[in-house]
């Protein structure tokens, strides 16, 4: 990455009124949260609908359950990095700014992030699979597994998006909204393979926006991308905002 690129990104950003910023696992990568895909991923060595689909949950809840209980351990150790923190002060720099994350840590929010988009869920919400009574659960660990509804006492599940589960239409629906009528998208740390999560990028291009992305790897949308950032997003957006400061 050269400085001629974070000038160009800065440039792009400086004018923005309409600021979207939408994270993958990357964002959290250097808070020490593992990413899915690729060498040390979550996903490595593991069949993806063994733990993160309903069919999988429905043949054995309690190994569904071991494997976020894991995740929700580590995650509670995380502290928020100089990425996250930039995109929560964001939202006081730009005129109109969404933050949509397709993660489930919660690290933006505990960085300051308000009304943030969780297109797939949370790992500190619980659900009951049977009447659909969902609550916020930040206890680790979980006293019992699985953990029983108190209203009917059927099993809860964790309240994240599963493989072939539709994602919460309203937090779907204003991610949309806010990617066509964005002037910049600021993409950072997603493979951008999942759908319809992904799909938000395109939008945005084709309504016209800007899109700076940020990703040490090369993903599915450099394409897509005015402006290719290729290092870890703790140190770029930092890069980015000290830029802006300076305008
Ligand atoms: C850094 C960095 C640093 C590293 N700085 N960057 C064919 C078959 C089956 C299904 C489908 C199909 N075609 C389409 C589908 C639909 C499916 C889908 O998209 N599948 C594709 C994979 C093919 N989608 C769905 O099923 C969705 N629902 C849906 O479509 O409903 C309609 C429907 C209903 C009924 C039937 C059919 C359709 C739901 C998708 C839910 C995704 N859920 C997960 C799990 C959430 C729970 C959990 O956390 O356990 O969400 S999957 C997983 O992937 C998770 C993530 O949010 C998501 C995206 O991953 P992300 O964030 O991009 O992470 P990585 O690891 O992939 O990438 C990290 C990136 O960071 C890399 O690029 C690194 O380089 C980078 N990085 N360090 C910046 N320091
Ligand atoms: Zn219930």
């Amino acid at each position: 990455m050269h400085d001629v690129e974070i000038s160009r990104a800065v440039e792009i950003l400086r004018p923005a009124r309409r600021v979207l910023a939408f994270t993958g696992a990357g964002v959290s990568a250097e808070s020490g949260v593992a990413t899915f895909r690729g060498a040390g991923g979550l996903w490595e060595g593991r069949s993806i609908e063994e733990v993160a689909s309903p069919e999988g949950f429905r043949a054995d809840p309690i190994k569904v359950w071991r494997f976020y209980e894991e995740r929700r351990r580590n995650v509670a150790r995380a502290r928020p990095n100089p990425a996250h923190t930039v995109l929560a002060t964001w939202q006081d720099r730009f005129e109109r700014y969404t933050l949509a994350t397709q993660n489930v840590d919660g690290l933006h929010q505990a960085a300051g992030s308000r009304d943030v988009l969780e297109l797939h869920g949370s790992l500190w919400r619980v659900r009951c699979v049977s009447c659909g009574t969902e609550r916020d659960d930040l206890l680790v660990p979980l006293p019992q597994l699985p953990p029983l509804c108190a209203v009917c006492g059927a099993m809860e599940r964790i309240a994240v998006v599963w493989f072939g589960e539709f994602l919460p239409p309203d937090v779907m629906a204003a991610a949309q909204a806010a990617a066509e009528t964005c002037d910049v998208l600021v993409v950072v740390g997603t493979s951008a393979v999942v759908y319809p999560a992904a799909g938000l990028v395109g939008i945005a291009a084709e309504a016209g926006a800007k899109v700076i992305e940020v990703n040490p790897e090369a993903s599915a949308l450099a394409h897509l991308a005015d402006v290719t950032l290729r290092a870890p997003a703790g140190e770029v957006l930092p890069l980015l905002d000290a830029g802006l400061r300076e305008g």
